[in-house]
């Protein structure tokens, strides 16, 4: 039995409903209500002249990047600030006037703060100097960063070896403070780099690298315009990259059309109202999906299978669909998908996929006949258990097209942090390479460790059974973004010492080990000394940022200086490397980048300006380092699930108003939720036919492995999804997806088909 885990868990504190104000979804995304949300965010939390200044330097030239999401700047960035809503929000949050200090923790015990919601925990502001929580105690206290840094020196020193020491990374930091970081995890002498990649994206990453060479996406930026069809599955860019509707708006200006596959019809890619344009406030606004395939939770190989299979019947039937010439130069495996398709049924795979077979008609018909072909997708395709075979199933389909290094076409996974895909192109990754431990080697003169390292899951039960007792993060907020809450929890609780470098309070920091530290840091806002950082958008550009706001607290060190310290108090002067100054000289790390790594030549000169692209095989159409020399098909079996009668497959999405964990509001604007987070959406036929009301209570419970895990409380609202689906927010749903539920391969957790039951007995 586990024991109860002894503080408050729950991201929505001790449950009590507040109003919850439900209007229909709306039909369009940003227009006035998106600036008058932008507003409102940032003039509450610091003052709307500060905002407004801080807003028109986001994303130029020589301003800084926005934390949000990971989605490229145009060439020429709007006058009026290249900026959305939801950025907007991301800055409110960092230069909110709040701040948590001394005071602060003197009059709140973790006991207190861990039953508050995370939106109160978030809101409580910036974290201003060092504190400790020490064993026994139930209160963070003050402590000087010279003495932080030796208690984590100590703590790494009385590990029996290395590999007891985990090192998370969320993917805000930036390029400099990676590869620090990373060089300090190897030289200590272990490749346990857990990231949240391995929660995100990591299928991507695996399916693209087996079949394309490279872990990253092919497309840029001016690619959209030129292409004749957008497919957005498994994405809801209206809430979680809204910059990227600009894209689409082109694309749609130009006469492509966009496919978007989804089982829910999101309002972003319905209708936009372009913000950055007069007429995109006062006019209508440009309508984007042209077909609209509603396909159930993780049916998406199923769909696929069915159109794949169809444009396979007109291609034997002589007609030209298939791009015959790149096939047979660039690709490997086409007759073996050919025969395996032949070996499916349609009448099954349009059952399983729920489309309307006249919607997957038309959208045949209209892949048959272009070749400029761009997939989108995000976190709808990777959290399945075949997240994978997701990923590798739309390869197929670009490589049929021959949509694979030209331009108007190719992959497009789009990321989700800021700088993720940076972090992992200058080294943090828990897979040894062995090119990169030469040349660290080369470099640097140490030897590198070559076991393979723990990722995230691998870690969380690494730390449960006291195989690991030290765990550092460099940002982020690990317990609330992975699975199984109370696990992971425990598994914290577990270690000896647990240390986040962090710009503000979350739940991580009350899961606390024996010793606990909070090491605060500064935002991408905010003045770094004259010193500028880099970051590689989603589309493989690498460009510096330059924060301009004075620091939250005079106390705050950058994230290159912290790990500098950290380094250099563990190695205490027994190092070839000068930590403490390589910490402080950021052109010092982009020179040592560039020696260790290719294609970051006169890196600190390119990064000024628009920034550089790195080089990408896929986007040349050379595969000449895959098998063979060339691009792979595929052959992916379709998901299974074994549902109860009773059972439903549930997706745990974001809503319009949080940043992964951190809660900006209460509301869901464009699905039409107000004042409420503890929802859960279901088919109105589903809900007549089991005899539940509209906002009935229930709870959610799964049952994997003979366990029960629940999560309490949440109201029922009919809404426009598949039969069988429901779909809720996360982190209130994490408790639900146990440890041990994670995709093949890329072991990224399953939270987007979590098979639960409802229960609606406790309440009536
Ligand atoms: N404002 C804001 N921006 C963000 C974030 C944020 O939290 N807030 N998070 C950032 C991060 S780290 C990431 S990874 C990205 C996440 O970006 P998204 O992946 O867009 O985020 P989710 O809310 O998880 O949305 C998943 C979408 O996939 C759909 N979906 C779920 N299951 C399936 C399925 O089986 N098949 C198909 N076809 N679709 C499915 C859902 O209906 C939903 O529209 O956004 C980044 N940007
Ligand atoms: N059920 C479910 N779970 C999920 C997902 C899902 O769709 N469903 N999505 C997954 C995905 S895609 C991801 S990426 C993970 C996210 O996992 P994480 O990256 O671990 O989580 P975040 O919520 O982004 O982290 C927020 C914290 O980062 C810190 N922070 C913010 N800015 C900075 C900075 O500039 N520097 C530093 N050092 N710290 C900073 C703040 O203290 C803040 O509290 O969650 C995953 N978990
Ligand atoms: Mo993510």
């Amino acid at each position: 039995m586990d024991k109860p885990f002894k503080r408050n868990i729950s991201a929505t504190g001790d449950i009590s409903f507040s109003t919850l104000t439900v209007t229909e979804p709306s039909d369009y995304a940003a227009g006035i209500p998106g600036i008058k949300a932008a507003l409102e965010h940032v003039s509450k939390e610091s003052g709307l002249f500060r905002s407004i200044k801080t807003l028109s330097q986001m994303n130029q030239k020589e301003g800084f990047d926005c934390p949000g999401c990971a989605w490229p700047d145009p060439e020429k960035p709007s006058k009026l600030g290249e900026y959305c809503e939801n950025g907007a929000k991301a800055i409110a949050e960092e230069t909110t006037f709040e701040r948590v200090d001394r005071e602060f923790f003197k009059k709140h015990s973790v006991e207190e703060i861990s039953t508050w919601t995370d939106y109160q925990i978030g809101k409580s502001g910036r974290i201003t100097e060092p504190f400790i929580l020490r064993p026994g105690s139930v209160h963070y206290e003050p402590i000087d960063w010279e003495d932080a840094f030796k208690v984590i020196a100590k703590n790494l020193h009385m590990l029996h070896s290395p590999d007891e020491a985990i090192f998370y990374t969320s993917g805000r930091s930036s390029n400099e403070a990676a590869f620090l970081y990373g060089l300090f995890i190897r030289a200590f002498g272990t490749n346990n780099m857990p990231d949240c990649s391995n929660m995100c994206h990591e299928s991507s990453g695996v399916a693209l690298t087996e079949t394309l060479g490279i872990g990253k996406g092919s497309v840029v930026l001016d690619d959209f315009p030129e292409a004749e069809v957008v497919v957005i599955i498994g994405q809801n860019p209206g809430t979680n990259h809204p910059r990227m509707l600009s894209a689409l708006q082109k694309c749609k200006e130009n006469g492509g059309k966009i496919i978007t596959i989804n089982p829910l019809s999101e309002s972003g890619l319905n209708r936009f109202k372009n913000p950055q344009e007069v007429s995109g406030i006062l006019g209508k606004g440009t309508t984007l999906t042209d077909i609209f395939l509603q396909v159930k939770i993780n049916q998406d190989v199923s769909l696929l299978k069915l159109i794949m299979k169809r444009l396979a019947g007109r291609h034997k039937n002589g007609e030209k669909v298939f791009d015959g010439e790149f096939i047979s130069e660039k690709t490997h495996g086409f007759h073996e998908l050919l025969k395996d398709l032949e070996g499916y049924d349609e009448n099954q795979l349009l059952q399983l996929c729920g489309v309307d077979s006249n919607q997957i008609e038309a959208t045949v018909e209209l892949l048959a006949k272009k070749s400029k072909i761009i997939i989108c997708w995000a976190m709808g395709l990777t959290q399945h258990k075949n997240g994978v075979e997701n990923i590798k199933e739309c390869v197929n389909l670009l490589l049929l097209k021959g949509s694979i290094g030209k331009k108007g076409a190719g992959t497009c996974p789009v990321r989700g942090h800021s700088n993720v895909q940076g972090d992992r192109s200058v080294g943090i990754m828990h897979h040894v390479s062995e090119p990169l431990n030469k040349s660290l080697h080369n470099v640097f003169g140490f030897e590198p460790p070559n076991k393979e390292g723990l990722d995230t899951v691998n870690a969380i039960q690494a730390m449960y059974e006291g195989e690991a007792k030290v765990f550092v993060a460099l940002g982020g907020n690990f317990v609330s973004a992975a699975s199984d809450t109370a696990y992971t929890a425990q598994a914290l609780e577990n270690c000896d010492l647990t240390v986040s470098v962090s710009t503000k309070l979350n739940r991580t920091h009350l899961t606390a080990g024996k010793t606990a530290l909070i090491l605060p840091t500064l935002g991408r806002t905010e003045q770094d000394k004259e010193r500028f950082v880099t970051v590689e958008n989603s589309m493989g550009k690498v460009h510096q940022s330059k924060g301009r706001l004075q620091p939250a607290s005079e106390y705050l060190k950058s994230e290159p200086e912290i790990v500098g310290s950290i380094a250099d108090s563990y190695f205490g002067g027994n190092s070839t490397i000068d930590w403490k100054t390589l910490g402080s000289d950021y052109d010092l790390i982009r020179e040592k980048i560039s020696e260790v790594l290719s294609g970051y030549k006169d890196y600190s000169q390119r990064s000024k300006g628009s920034g550089f692209y790195l080089n990408n095989n896929a986007r040349e159409g050379d595969f000449s380092k895959l098998p063979g020399g060339k691009a792979q098909f595929s052959i992916c079996g379709l998901p299974s699930h074994n549902l109860e009668e009773d059972d439903f497959v549930l997706m745990t999405v974001r809503s319009h108003d949080q940043f992964n964990t951190t809660i900006y509001g209460m509301n869901d604007r464009y699905r039409g939720i107000y004042g409420e987070r503890r929802v859960v959406f279901m088919n109105p036929d589903d809900m007549t036919n089991r005899q539940f009301a509209p906002q009935q209570v229930v709870d959610l419970v799964s049952n994997y492995d003979g366990k029960e895990r629940r999560a309490k409380k949440f109201k029922l609202i009919p809404y426009n999804i598949p039969s069988g689906n429901l779909c809720a927010y996360f982190p209130e749903t994490n408790v639900l997806v146990p440890i041990n539920l994670y995709a093949d391969k890329s072991n990224t957790p399953v939270s987007k088909s979590v098979i639960v039951k409802i229960d609606a007995k406790p309440y009536g």
